[in-house]
């Protein structure tokens, strides 16, 4: 559908306020023609677009008309104001206004760029726009958790999400396998005893050094740190707010804001004064010892794997499903491997109510819990409360009402346009923040900087959130690209996808005896596009390891013959996908026949 006339103005302006050298032209118009030589001549980089190329010329005409008064081309602007056309261009270069036009810098803002968020997405692009010589200041401000935890630069990933809870996933496999190792002929202790002190100072050492280098990359690249909240106070102004509440003032001609998000309380007695979210976990300074971890996604039950993985007596509370969005055959699978792993589950349970009973370093709370089915209530007695019932985007308190950002009034994120703006031009957003965008680290840095190279380098290339290949770290790692089983029933329709799927035996658990048929594997292939893999699924160890190349091949738009055809590695897991013959409509038998 063409854009619409509003639409168009927003896109023209767009050009416009992105390029220092703004072209709008035909490719069979000589005088467009002379103009872009004397740019080149002048060695000046320009963007041009060529109108006739689009299929809405006259419409385009029409929206610069009225934009510059002038509909002919070749129409220049520079640094945002009109010159005009090609007389007025080349008069400009004999009056030798032309290159102290463009030389001029905009001197209107303090900044080229303000990106409110020093998480991924934001670190990210501020460094890229510094790259490309823009002048940028990078806001990052954590606000303490209720339990009064805070931590460095570097946002949710690198403090408080998938670098901390990836190390201590690593911990935990590292348990299972000193007890593998016994059966590979190593003499080792089995009384062997898990410190929570040590690997936790370890892993906060780790993170420090990370925050570090991101401090030093940020003063190479001559990007301004502000350690300080954000919060628009007018049209490209914003109050900066530090530790120590001195309040400064700053604009910027472009934002981009990347505040992520922050855990949710439910709102039941005791639940802020009492517990914990993932927030608190990783930097905890004592055992939290016996655990209820409440919500069953991945955050929860990562959590849960890596609690019970060290060692500690571990609860699930669950309202409903396991890992809701997520291909529930393989959601129920990682379920009965952690019951068997030691962890216990109460499924369709929500709590009521938290009191503590005791103080300590871990102190004991009861948790009251009701049935989401009966009348049921139960109460238990734990040492530490994990929440983990979903995260909020830091939308709120940011001013967005003063300048009219739009969110999406039910939970408060960001609505972009495709190419990451909201309906303010100048105004962007990145990462978790962002209505319908996969909430993953690699996500949020591949739009920032993408975002950037289109804001400031001419590029047109737009972030690609389909496909995005993703892992849950539980004690069995679950990785997946594209639709669950139950989406793509939806989207095409059951009789439309065939399903490939077998269990497998990892060659490195069958000598320390581990349990057979728990590893899976599934392929869902489109029948009417040549059998083309939308669905990849596996569970199993190294399941991100495994992943991570497949997405390249689904990106490619790779078909079950294409897998057919890929020469496996032998012996590994992932030579699973070479071999794959047996559908789930056949009903045949996915067990593991031998090696
Ligand atoms: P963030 O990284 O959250 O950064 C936002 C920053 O902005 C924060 O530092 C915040 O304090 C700051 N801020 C907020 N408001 C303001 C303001 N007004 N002024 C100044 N600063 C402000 N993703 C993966 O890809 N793989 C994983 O394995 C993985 N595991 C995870 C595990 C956990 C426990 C959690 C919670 C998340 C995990 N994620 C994982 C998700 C990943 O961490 C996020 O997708 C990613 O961090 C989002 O980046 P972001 O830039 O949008 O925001
Ligand atoms: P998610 O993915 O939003 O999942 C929330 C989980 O918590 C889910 O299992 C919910 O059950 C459950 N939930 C929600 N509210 C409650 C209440 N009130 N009581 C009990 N259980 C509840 O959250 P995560 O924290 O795991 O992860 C959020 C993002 O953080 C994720 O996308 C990553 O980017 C990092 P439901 O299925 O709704 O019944």
């Amino acid at each position: 559908m063409p854009p619409v006339q509003g639409d168009l103005k927003t896109l023209i302006q767009g050009y416009i306020d992105k390029n220092k050298v703004m072209i709008f032209s035909k490719t069979t118009c000589p005088f467009c023609a002379k103009v872009k030589d004397l740019f080149k001549s002048l060695n000046v980089e320009y963007f041009s677009l060529e109108m006739d190329k689009e299929n809405n010329m006259a419409d385009l005409q029409n929206t610069l008309l009225e934009i510059s008064g002038q509909r002919t081309v070749p129409n220049v602007y520079i640094n945002g104001t009109h010159l005009g056309g090609c007389d007025s261009t080349l008069k400009a270069h004999s009056d030798n206004k032309l290159l102290q036009m463009i030389n001029t810098p905009n001197e209107k803002y303090d900044y080229d760029l303000i990106v409110i968020g020093g998480g991924s997405g934001g670190l990210a692009a501020s460094k890229e726009a510094a790259e490309l010589g823009k002048k940028v200041a990078l806001l990052d401000f954590v606000k303490p958790t209720p339990q009064g935890t805070s931590w460095g630069l570097g946002g949710t990933c690198v403090n408080v999400g998938c670098i901390p809870k990836k190390l201590m996933h690593r911990s935990a496999i590292l348990g299972e396998e000193l007890s593998d190792a016994q059966s590979f002929g190593w003499d080792v202790n089995t009384d062997a005893k898990h410190s929570w002190d040590k690997m936790r100072d370890a892993i906060q050492d780790h993170i420090g050094s990370i925050n570090w280098n991101y401090r030093v990359q940020l003063r190479e690249k001559s990007v301004t740190y502000l350690n300080a909240y954000g919060e628009f106070i007018g049209p490209h102004r914003l109050k900066t707010t530090k530790k120590n509440n001195k309040v400064e003032e700053i604009t910027g001609e472009t934002f981009i804001i990347a505040t992520g998000e922050r855990p949710r309380y439910p709102d039941i007695p005791g639940a802020k004064e009492y517990t914990i979210t993932s927030d608190d976990l990783f930097s905890l300074p004592y055992c939290p010892g016996k655990t209820l971890c409440i919500g069953a996604s991945y955050v929860s039950l990562e959590c849960a794997g890596f609690l019970a993985g060290i060692g500690l007596d571990v609860t699930v509370m669950v309202r409903s499903i396991l890992l809701r969005g997520f291909d529930q055959q393989i959601a129920e699978y990682i379920g009965e491997y952690m019951s068997e792993h030691k962890i216990f589950f109460h499924r369709g349970y929500v709590p009521v109510k938290i009191e503590k009973l005791e103080d300590g370093q871990p102190g004991k709370y009861k948790v009251t819990a009701k049935s989401t089915t009966t009348d049921d209530i139960i109460e238990e007695e734990y040492n530490t409360i994990l929440i983990a019932i979903g995260r909020d985007p830091c939308t709120s308190g940011i001013g967005l009402e003063t300048v009219g950002v739009q969110l999406n009034p039910k939970n408060g994120k960001l609505l972009c346009n495709e190419r990451d703006q909201t309906n303010i031009d100048y105004i962007y957003g990145i990462g978790d923040i962002v209505q319908g965008v996969p909430e993953l680290t690699p996500v949020a840095i591949q739009a920032g900087r993408l975002l950037v190279n289109r804001l400031y380098n001419n590029s047109n290339t737009l972030c690609n959130y389909q496909t995005v290949a993703t892992t849950v770290f539980t004690p069995i790692e679950y990785g997946c690209i594209g639709y669950s089983e139950e989406a793509a029933q939806e989207k095409f329709g059951a009789d439309n996808i065939e399903i490939y799927h077998s269990n497998f035996y990892p060659l490195e658990w069958t000598v320390p005896h581990r349990e057979e048929n728990v590893c899976y594997v599934k392929l869902i292939c489109l029948i009417p596009e040549k059998e083309r893999v939308v669905g990849f699924h596996v569970l199993g160890p190294n399941a991100g390891e495994i992943t991570q190349g497949y997405s390249i091949a689904m990106r490619k738009g790779a078909t079950k013959e294409d897998f057919d055809m890929t020469i496996g590695i032998h012996p590994t897991c992932s030579e699973i996908f070479t071999t794959l013959n047996i559908t789930k409509r056949s009903g045949g038998d996915t067990a593991v026949a031998g090696c």
